[in-house]
């Protein structure tokens, strides 16, 4: 049975009821596991506000922590925090990405350096960042999962920097499932269907793209972030304790058909 009792599982991501992150944190704590949750701090402290009311009766995390993962400062000390309240860690969902907008329209080759690096930056390289962190932490095991999209191996219209980014975020999944497994901590991605969320639903056109893949997919419809949070369940329990590195799609079979 999936179960998670016991485990204290750190959950990034969270922006509003539309996030992939609030449907992971609903499925986790459905299985039983102990939350933490951080938010991307802003000046007037509206997501703040707004996760905490979102999360607090449901979930009752136990963690409630802002993490810029821009700010080396603040994954040390979201993973300090972490120590000091539950002592070890079993589960990380990195579930968070951003391009500025000249990334994500337009010719591929005009994304200008700084939205590249800033993009790599915030996408791919902040799982290496807090992979490191919890490392330390994951001493009786654990398991990393983070969210990508088909775009990351596949040229999908306007994707354009966010595509090379989870092209990089799916390579950091192999390297790091590679380092980590003696440790038995696997690390596994999901590579999910597109969903309307506070991220898509700012992108042009994601409304088409839905509609295509209702058109094209097996399944004929479009996944849910409840899905995807079983998906992310399932790897983090001992149900799945032979996989580690691996891309899982959550996308109604859209990815295997070729017309
Ligand atoms: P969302 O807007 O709800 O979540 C994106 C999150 O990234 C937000 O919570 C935001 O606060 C966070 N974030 C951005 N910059 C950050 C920073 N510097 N530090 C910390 N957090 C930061 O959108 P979503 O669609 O739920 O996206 C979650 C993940 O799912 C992303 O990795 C996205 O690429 C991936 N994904 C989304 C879809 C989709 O169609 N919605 C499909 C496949 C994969
Ligand atoms: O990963 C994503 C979205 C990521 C994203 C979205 C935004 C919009 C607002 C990253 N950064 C930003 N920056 C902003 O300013 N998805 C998988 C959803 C998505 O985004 C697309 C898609 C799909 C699907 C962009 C172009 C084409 C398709």
């Amino acid at each position: 049975m999936l179960d998670l009792t016991g485990k204290n599982a750190l959950v990034t991501g969270i922006a509003n009821n539309r996030s992939i992150a609030w449907g992971i944190a609903q499925q986790l704590h459905k299985a039983g596991a102990n939350l933490g949750v951080t938010y991307l701090p802003d000046e007037k402290g509206r997501f703040e506000k707004k996760v905490r009311d979102l999360v607090e009766e449901p979930l009752k995390p136990s963690l409630f922590l802002p993490c810029d993962v821009q700010d080396d400062a603040q994954i040390q000390s979201t993973f300090e925090s972490v120590r000091e309240k539950w002592g070890k860690l079993d589960i990380l969902i990195h579930c968070l990405a951003f391009a500025d907008k000249d990334g994500l329209s337009g010719d591929f080759s005009g994304a200008p350096r700084s939205t590249f690096s800033k993009s790599l930056d915030i996408s791919a390289y902040s799982l290496v960042a807090m992979s490191a962190a919890a490392k330390p932490l994951m001493t009786e095991g654990g398991s990393i999962v983070t969210l990508t999209y088909l775009g990351g191996v596949r040229v999908i219209p306007n994707y354009n920097v966010m595509g090379v980014a989870k092209a990089a975020l799916e390579m950091n999944v192999r390297y790091l499932a590679s380092e980590l497994g003696p440790l038995n901590i696997r690390v596994n991605g999901i590579s999910a269907g597109p969903i309307r969320t506070l991220a898509s639903s700012a992108v042009g056109g994601i409304l088409d793209m839905i509609h295509h893949v209702e058109k094209i997919a097996p399944m004929q419809r479009t996944v849910t972030q409840l899905e995807v949070g079983n998906t992310a369940a399932f790897l983090c329990s001992d149900l799945a304790s032979g996989i580690t590195g691996q891309i899982l799609y959550v996308d109604s079979g859209y990815s295997i058909m070729g017309m």
